[in-house]
């Protein structure tokens, strides 16, 4: 059983909207704690981190909101998820995705102490691979993974990284929105990115279990980055930025199935979840529920067969 540790990060200044900062109660609300220690995990809350005072930090792109606030949300963060991965796993409720800058940085330095190869499964509909200087819309939710990956203009500004993160082992799926300076960078980039395409051509079975089979070769430690508009709008309306053709429920709940029958996740963020826009709290249950597959709610009490 493991040690669920729950980070609140109610960031929501690197979007464009308001209403993120209420996830991580919306979490809570949806019963999260509880669905976990049902299947017997032990949780631990740790409340909701508040990042101290931000003085202003110019940046030559004048397009960057709120750069400032993200820099110390990944401080805080890096520290926090750093900590937390001593004791078991790190859970961060979102919040936007910026904070995968603070939570990446914390776990790839633990992952760089341990030894051990740190790989990545973005479920996502963006890449989130702007630069400070690439990005047009200045909204920072966009730039975690070009920070982790190590990619240039970060330097001096956000903190340092203990290990940035190998391209070769990240894995993005439902991805269906991305930017022409993204797009360059991924095309010259070893990520792993299997578009919405790729999933309805090959089913997300087949191609998660390639990924889980070189983080089990590797001995690798594996984070989980999973943004709401990673899910079909139809099933998970409660998202700031909603892009039509996402993942059912059923590819969804495999991919955490597939996930918990690996073992291998020991790190998790839930992020872009937005209760302002949510119906009736149905979009965070789902996220819930989709936590509680990952961490072994299952149907039957013995092994799926195929056969
Ligand atoms: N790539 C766009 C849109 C976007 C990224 N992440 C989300 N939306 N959620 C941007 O603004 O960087
Ligand atoms: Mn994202
Ligand atoms: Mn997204």
């Amino acid at each position: 059983m493991t040690t669920c540790i729950l980070l609140g990060a109610p960031v929501q200044e690197g979007t464009g909207r308001l209403g993120c900062d209420m996830g991580p109660s919306a979490f809570r609300a949806a019963g999260l704690a509880g669905a976990l220690s049902e299947l017997g995990h032990t949780v631990l809350d740790r409340g909701n981190l508040a990042p101290a005072g931000r003085s202003e930090i110019r940046h030559g792109n004048p397009a960057i909101k709120s750069l400032a606030d993200i820099v110390a949300w990944t401080e805080l963060l890096a520290a926090a998820t750093y900590e937390a991965s001593a004791e078991g796993m790190p859970i961060t409720l979102g919040g936007d995705h910026s904070l995968a800058a603070g939570t990446l940085s914390g776990i790839s330095r633990r992952a760089a102490e341990l030894g051990r190869p740190l790989f990545v499964l973005w479920l996502d509909a963006h890449p989130d691979l702007h630069t400070l200087d690439s990005t047009e819309s200045g909204n920072l939710h966009g730039v975690p993974m070009a920070y982790a990956t190590g990619q240039p203009g970060f330097d001096g500004i956000f903190p340092p990284l203990a290990a940035p993160l190998d391209p070769a082992r990240i894995c993005m799926m439902g991805i269906r929105s991305v930017d022409p300076a993204e797009r360059a960078r991924l095309a010259a980039s070893d990520i792993a990115v299997h578009d919405m395409r790729a999933i309805d051509e090959h089913g997300v079975a087949a191609l998660l279990r390639g990924f889980i089979a070189q983080v089990a070769d590797a001995g690798g430690l594996l984070h989980v980055s999973l943004d709401v508009d990673f899910l079909d709008p139809d099933i998970a309306p409660g998202v700031g930025t909603t892009v039509p053709g996402g993942a059912t429920f059923r590819e969804a709940h495999l991919v955490m199935e597939m996930l918990c029958d690996s073992g291998l996740v020991t790190s998790l963020d839930l992020v872009e979840l937005n209760p302002f826009l949510d119906e009736r709290g149905r979009t965070a249950r789902l996220m819930v529920d989709l936590v509680a597959s990952l961490m072994g709610r299952r149907v039957l009490d013995r092994p799926t067969r195929s056969h």
